[in-house]
């Protein structure tokens, strides 16, 4: 069978996982990487052995001769890049967060759009071993009709190590880390029109907020809380481990530390690990991503080959990335913000 063959642009800290997914898929070839920085190139290109390697998106797109792009760049440059494939009619995959603004992600998804491309957003998150078996429990009625839920990440790890950028944007954890938890929340809730926001900075030594508290009015009248923190010193680090509380009509659900799930419903309580699989190429304790990463690749190849849409496409993103615009909007101004007046 002919092998789908991708392109990576950006070779940088998380590339590298991208890397490892896209090798673990059988049918699945990167057959070109791109970094404007030719160090990231030499050492994504020789560990993954990949002889075409290009400096400049614009001449990896112009030799063309493969089938997809996974946008693997920060931020600032994800619009340029799906414009670019748009131009070329190449399917793209953009990391997240989605793009500067809201009106710049909604210009991609018409770029995508126009072009007849499928667009995902590498929106991870949601395909967590312990975030799906929540889910599982969910759809399986075990506590009912949820109306309350809580998802928490509470953390002190040193993510500025390995993401220099991440101490310096005017933005740091919803856009960051808070985007994962929000989009969480709608997997588990569905969409939501309210949204209410605090935000704090306790590092003194970075240029934006450490720590978001949310609160979301979901369509269907669930209200959930959506917490973040990267200034929390716990006593064991639990970086990076979502934690899940939802309350439903006949049970509880409790998503704990080390992956533990407690439900609660009218035949009794059981408890189970719902831990990650650690992945050969993987390393604790950023396993639990890491495994979501191969995931949600393996999602994008099913839904190309199908020509299906992808879960989290750009459409669907909106809504998540809609959410992170109504929380800054929200934290500033000191009021509730309604999400039709944003998208
Ligand atoms: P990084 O700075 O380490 O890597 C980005 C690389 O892209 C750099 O090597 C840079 O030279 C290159 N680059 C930037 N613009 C370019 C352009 N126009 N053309 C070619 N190369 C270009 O950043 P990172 O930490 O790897 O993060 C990349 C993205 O991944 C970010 O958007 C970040 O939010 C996201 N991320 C996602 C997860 C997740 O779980 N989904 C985890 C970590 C990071
Ligand atoms: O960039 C972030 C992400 O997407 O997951 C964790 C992270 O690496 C640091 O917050």
């Amino acid at each position: 069978m002919a092998k789908i063959k991708g392109a990576l642009i950006g070779c940088g800290f998380f590339a590298v996982n991208q890397m490892h997914g896209w090798q673990d898929i059988a049918n699945v070839e990167i057959v070109a990487i791109c970094d404007r920085d030719p160090e990231r190139l030499r050492i994504v290109g020789d560990q993954f052995g990949v002889a075409r390697r290009y400096q400049s998106a614009e001449a990896t797109f112009a030799d063309g001769g493969f089938d997809f792009v996974d946008i693997a760049t920060t931020v600032g440059s994800h619009r340029a890049l799906v414009e670019l494939a748009a131009s070329h009619k190449v399917p793209a995959i953009c990391q997240k967060p989605f793009a500067p603004t809201l009106e710049d992600a909604k210009a991609m998804v018409v770029a995508a759009d126009g072009a007849g491309i499928p667009l995902m957003i590498h929106e991870n998150f949601r395909w967590q071993t312990p975030i799906l078996a929540v889910k599982a429990v969910l759809d399986r009625g075990t506590i009912g009709t949820p109306f309350w839920g809580r998802i928490s990440f509470r953390s002190g790890f040193d993510v500025f190590s390995g993401q220099p950028y991440l101490a310096k944007g005017k933005r740091f954890i919803i856009e960051d880390l808070g985007i994962h938890s929000l989009d969480i929340a709608r997997f588990l809730f569905g969409d939501a029109h309210r949204m209410t926001a605090r935000t704090a900075r306790i590092n003194p030594d970075i240029a934006g907020e450490d720590v978001a508290t949310m609160l979301l009015g979901h369509d269907n009248g669930i209200t959930s809380i959506v917490d973040v923190s990267y200034a929390s010193k716990l006593p064991e680090e639990p970086f990076p481990q979502t934690f899940v509380e939802i309350d439903g009509s006949t049970g509880t659900l409790r998503l704990g530390k080390d992956y533990k799930l407690t439900v609660h419903g009218p035949e009794g309580t059981t408890e189970s690990l719902v831990a990650p699989k650690l992945l050969p190429w993987a390393s604790r304790p950023w396993h639990n991503i890491q495994e979501s990463v191969a995931l949600i690749q393996k999602h994008w190849v099913e839904r190309l080959a199908a020509r299906q849409e992808p879960d989290t496409s750009g459409r669907d993103n909106l809504q998540t990335f809609a959410l992170v615009e109504a929380a800054y909007l929200s934290a500033r101004r000191g009021e509730t913000v309604s999400l039709v007046d944003l998208l």
